[in-house]
């Protein structure tokens, strides 16, 4: 178990050029900078994610490729998409477009359940949550606080805890304004392990000045016993529970860079796992596509020149915010540096 799932990174242009076989044993494409699905790849049941940001620094389309074993099984319903192996599973969730954030966000996350324990992987390992507009208001309230008030009603309808060691590691931030909300996540039919930063006090304790409804997710996951894989939720220049450098986009990134090595530690001494930044695959999302230059010169000299990053312009949950980071670490992949 955990050997079974890697993460490339690369030109749409170059997924279409796969053979066949190659794509059997793609889970799920999250697909950023294009106006829509390619027909080769829906046509072959891979399950596609056209998430609203572009991305900044790359001249084209780019899409992030998660692939495992052959998928055993695949599936279209109405509000789902998605494909599984034996072990772990992709989904891709639609909701309807006409509804406020808040019920579409808890109508998401209901079908999110529905799908991954109908198909025996009941654990969430993974959600990625695109919310349009997140900063801007429905109803007097901040369209990102909605969202948890309706991401936390579905966990609490559900009976799924709302804090503690089985809540999924995520992100959420931001889309185009006319995006309909987006979810999408990796599921496991067995449980992975959750961490929580030491630096940070844990998102779904958030005092209520964040919000009516605290934030439903982990700071990381962990999946796999000897070997495991690790995902890192998306990770901010906060400590404790306050943000840091507010307006700094250099101070924010190395701060967050720091919250994201404390967890690589604390992964270490869970389960023995060494991991440097330079083991990481990187996501970055830019509140100003302006700010690449920095953050990326920051994170070369934290994880290294090589590492494999993708930028992308997409609002971040609070206003201060300029930068957020989320990684994936996974036995096997190329080390590109040692630091
Ligand atoms: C933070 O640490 C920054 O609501 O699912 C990061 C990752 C953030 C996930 C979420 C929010 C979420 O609070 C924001």
């Amino acid at each position: 178990m955990g050997r079974s799932l890697d993460l490339r990174l690369m030109p749409l242009q170059q997924l279409l050029q796969q053979p066949a076989a190659r794509l059997d044993r793609v889970l799920g494409v999250s697909l950023f900078g294009a106006d829509a699905v390619p027909a080769p790849l829906r046509e072959r049941g891979v399950p596609v994610v056209r998430v609203q940001a572009p991305v900044v620094g790359a001249d084209g389309p780019v899409c992030e490729v998660w692939s495992s074993a052959p998928a055993v099984r695949c599936g279209r319903a109405a509000q789902a998409q998605w494909r599984a192996t034996d072990e772990l599973m992709f989904v891709s969730v639609d909701v309807d477009p006409q509804l406020p954030i808040e019920q579409a966000a808890a109508a998401a996350y209901r079908t999110l359940f529905d799908t991954v324990e109908a198909e025996g992987c009941p654990h969430l390992l993974r959600v990625w949550n695109h919310v349009g507009d997140i900063n801007g208001e429905a109803d007097g309230l901040e369209r990102y606080r909605c969202f948890n008030i309706g991401r936390q009603q579905a966990f609490v309808e559900r009976r799924r805890p709302v804090a503690g060691a089985s809540v999924p590691a995520a992100s959420a931030v931001g889309a185009r304004a006319d995006a309909p909300l987006l979810v999408y996540a990796l599921a496991a039919r067995q449980a992975p392990l959750a961490l929580e930063n030491p630096r940070q006090v844990s998102a779904y304790h958030y005092p209520a000045d964040y919000g009516p409804r605290a934030p439903t997710f982990s700071r990381a996951n962990l999946y796999g016993d000897d070997a495991p894989l690790l995902f890192v939720s998306g990770t901010a220049s906060i400590v404790g529970h306050q943000t840091q450098h507010p307006g700094d986009v250099r101070e924010q990134t190395r701060e967050t860079l720091r919250n994201i090595a404390a967890l690589a530690d604390i992964a270490r001494s869970a389960r023995g796992v060494q991991l440097a930044l330079g083991d990481l695959q990187f996501k970055v999302y830019l509140r100003a596509a302006a700010d690449h230059a920095v953050v990326r010169d920051e994170l070369a000299r934290a994880a290294g020149p090589n590492a494999e990053v993708l930028f992308v312009q997409a609002d971040i949950c609070r206003r201060e915010l300029r930068v957020e980071i989320e990684a994936f670490a996974w036995p096997g992949r190329e080390h590109t540096c040692l630091c």
